[in-house]
């Protein structure tokens, strides 16, 4: 079975991939002792810029392996696309801290940007970029992105991040009340991780 290694801190995006690929014969797993890899600093303006950095800098740990980094973020309408590149630390931004910060503050300061601010205009995206690299170089790059509304009070207790906000019309139910499996099959970095995987399998695969 084709093994990809997944370099992430963020143990939510590891469970969201490693639903993504129950239904495919792929063995999903973390890069052995990534907490004590030297962090990949994200000062990218784009998703790309900063899921191929990912990517790169931590597949000259894995020799040999195929590793996918995940770039990702919440557009949201109302606010020109903000927090975008920086989503995770959304939070932190307003305050001296720097870094990424906890889903809790997040999703309080989303609130708070959008109060008022009514059901129809509450528009947003999430989007996903992956860089899939092999001994420090980028072989591919796919995006995935899932469209929704943002509540004003958070539903559910599956996924991460932002999902307990994002109400997702076509299922009529946020992304925290589905299960990993549930949510791949409709979200940016399912959408995204099955390009990832056509690829892997088919011509396009540089061996
Ligand atoms: P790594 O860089 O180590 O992978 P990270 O959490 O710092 O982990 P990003 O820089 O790509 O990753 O930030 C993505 C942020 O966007 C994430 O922390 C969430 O706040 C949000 N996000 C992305 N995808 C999401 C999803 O599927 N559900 C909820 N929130 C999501």
């Amino acid at each position: 079975m084709q093994r990809v290694l997944i370099a992430t801190s963020n143990a939510g995006k590891l469970r969201d991939f490693v639903g993504a690929a129950a239904a495919y014969h792929v063995e999903i797993a973390g890069i052995p002792n990534f907490a004590r890899l030297p962090e990949v600093v994200e000062d990218g303006l784009t998703f790309e810029v900063n899921a191929r950095k990912k990517a790169e800098e931590y597949s000259v740990h894995a020799p040999g392996e195929i590793v996918l980094a995940d770039d990702s973020g919440l557009a949201v309408d109302a606010m020109q696309g903000a927090p975008g590149v920086l989503s995770a630390r959304y939070a932190n931004l307003e305050m001296v801290g720097s870094g990424n910060s906890s889903d809790a503050a997040n999703n309080a300061r989303l609130l708070r940007e959008l109060a008022g601010i009514p059901f129809e205009k509450r528009a947003a995206q999430f989007v996903c970029v992956l860089a899939a690299a092999r001994d420090g170089k980028t072989l591919a790059v796919f995006s995935g992105e899932a469209e929704g509304i943002l509540l004003e009070a958070p539903r559910g207790s599956h996924g991460f991040g932002y999902d307990p906000l994002f109400f997702f019309p076509t299922l009529n139910k946020a992304f925290a009340e589905l299960t990993p499996q549930e949510k791949a099959v409709v979200s940016h970095r399912g959408k995204a991780f099955r390009k990832f995987l056509e690829w892997l399998n088919g011509a396009e695969r540089i061996t």
